[in-house]
C-alpha cells in the first residue's frame, strides 16, 4: 500500500490527500495510480457519497514531477502524449463522470496539471495563501488536464490566454472573484470548511446531486432545446428516487430529511 495518496473514509466522504510534500505533491506514476484507485473506489462504492481532494504540506500539487523528465540524463525525448493519455486524461474523466460531488481544498500552490486538476473538481475552495499557476509556459509545454477547456469556459479567452501564456501566479482571492473557483478561505479554516461542505453534500440526495452535475456539464455542448430535454429526462428519473419522496415528506412534516443517496 503506497502512501503517496492518503485515503480516509468518514461520514460518506472519501478524503484523498496527495502526499509527496517534499515535492509539493508533484505527480509520479505511483501517485497517479493510487489517486486513480481512489476515484475508482468512489465510483464503485455506494457508501462513498462525496470526495474531498486536498494536499499534504505547504502545496496542493506542483503538477508533473520534473525530476522524472530530466533531459540531462540523455536518451530520446519522453513521449508526453503517452502520460497524458495514460494518466492525466483518465483522471480528469473520472472526476467529471463521477456522479457524486468532488470537493477540492487547494491548501497551497497549485501549478501545472495540479492547477487544472483542481479546476476539474465540482466545488473548489482555496486557502487565501494558495496560488494557481499555469506553469506549462515556463517549460515550453501546453496546459493539459483540461486547462485549455476549463480556463476559457470559466474565465473567457482574455484571462485564459493571459494566464496560460504568461504563467503568472493567480492568488486565491482573485481566482474566486474571477469565478475560477468557488471561494477563498482563511488558511487555518480551509480543511474544516471543506470537510463540513463535503459532509453536508455526502448527506444529500446523491442521485439528484449526481444528475445535477451531469446536466450542468452537458450544457457546455448542448443547445437550449437539448438541455431542456435532458432536464426533463433527469427530472423524471429524480422523481422516482427514494430521496425525492423523503425530501417532500420531510418538507410536509416540517422535519429534516434523511437522504440515503438512492
Ligand atoms: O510530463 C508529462 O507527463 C506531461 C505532463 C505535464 C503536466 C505538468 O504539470 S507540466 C508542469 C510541471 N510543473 C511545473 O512546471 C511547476 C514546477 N514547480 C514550480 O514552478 C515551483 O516549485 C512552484 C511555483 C510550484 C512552487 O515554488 P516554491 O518556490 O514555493 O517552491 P520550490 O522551492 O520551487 O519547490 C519546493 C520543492 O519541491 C523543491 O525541492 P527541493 O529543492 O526542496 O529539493 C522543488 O524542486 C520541488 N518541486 C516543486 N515542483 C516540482 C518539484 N519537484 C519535481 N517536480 C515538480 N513539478
Amino acid at each position: 500500500e503506497s502512501d503517496t495518496v492518503l485515503s480516509a473514509f468518514a461520514d460518506g466522504v472519501l478524503t484523498l490527500t496527495l502526499n509527496r510534500p517534499d515535492k509539493l505533491n508533484a505527480f509520479n506514476e505511483e501517485m497517479h495510480l493510487v489517486l486513480r484507485a481512489g476515484f475508482e473506489r468512489a465510483h464503485a462504492d455506494a457508501s462513498v457519497r462525496a470526495v474531498l481532494l486536498t494536499g499534504a504540506g505547504r502545496g496542493f500539487c506542483a503538477g508533473q514531477d520534473l525530476g522524472d523528465r530530466d533531459p540531462r540524463k540523455g536518451g530520446a525525448p519522453p513521449d508526453l502524449g503517452r502520460t497524458i493519455e495514460l494518466f492525466y486524461n483518465p483522471l480528469i474523466r473520472l472526476i467529471r463522470i463521477l456522479e457524486k460531488p468532488v470537493i477540492c481544498a487547494v491548501n497551497g500552490v497549485a501549478a501545472g496539471a495540479g492547477a487544472n486538476i483542481a479546476l476539474a473538481c465540482d466545488i473548489t475552495l482555496a486557502a487565501r495563501s494558495a496560488r494557481f499557476i499555469q506553469a506549462f509556459a515556463k517549460i515550453g509545454l501546453v496546459p493539459d488536464s483540461g486547462g485549455t477547456w476549463s480556463l476559457p469556459r470559466l474565465l473567457g479567452e482574455a484571462r485564459a490566454k493571459a494566464l496560460a501564456l504568461t504563467a503568472e501566479p493567480l492568488d486565491a482571492e482573485t481566482a474566486a472573484s474571477w469565478g475560477l473557483i468557488w471561494k477563498a478561505v482563511d488558511d487555518a479554516a480551509l480543511l474544516d470548511e471543506a470537510k463540513a461542505l463535503a459532509t453536508k453534500l455526502a448527506a444529500g440526495p446523491t442521485k439528484g446531486l449526481g444528475m445535477t452535475k451531469r446536466a450542468i456539464q452537458a450544457a457546455a455542448t448542448n443547445s437550449l432545446d437539448e438541455q431542456l430535454e435532458l432536464e426533463r429526462d433527469l427530472q423524471r428519473e429524480a422523481g422516482r428516487s427514494t430521496d425525492y419522496a423523503e425530501g417532500v415528506a420531510a418538507f410536509l412534516e416540517k422535519r429534516k430529511p434523511e437522504f440515503r443517496g438512492q
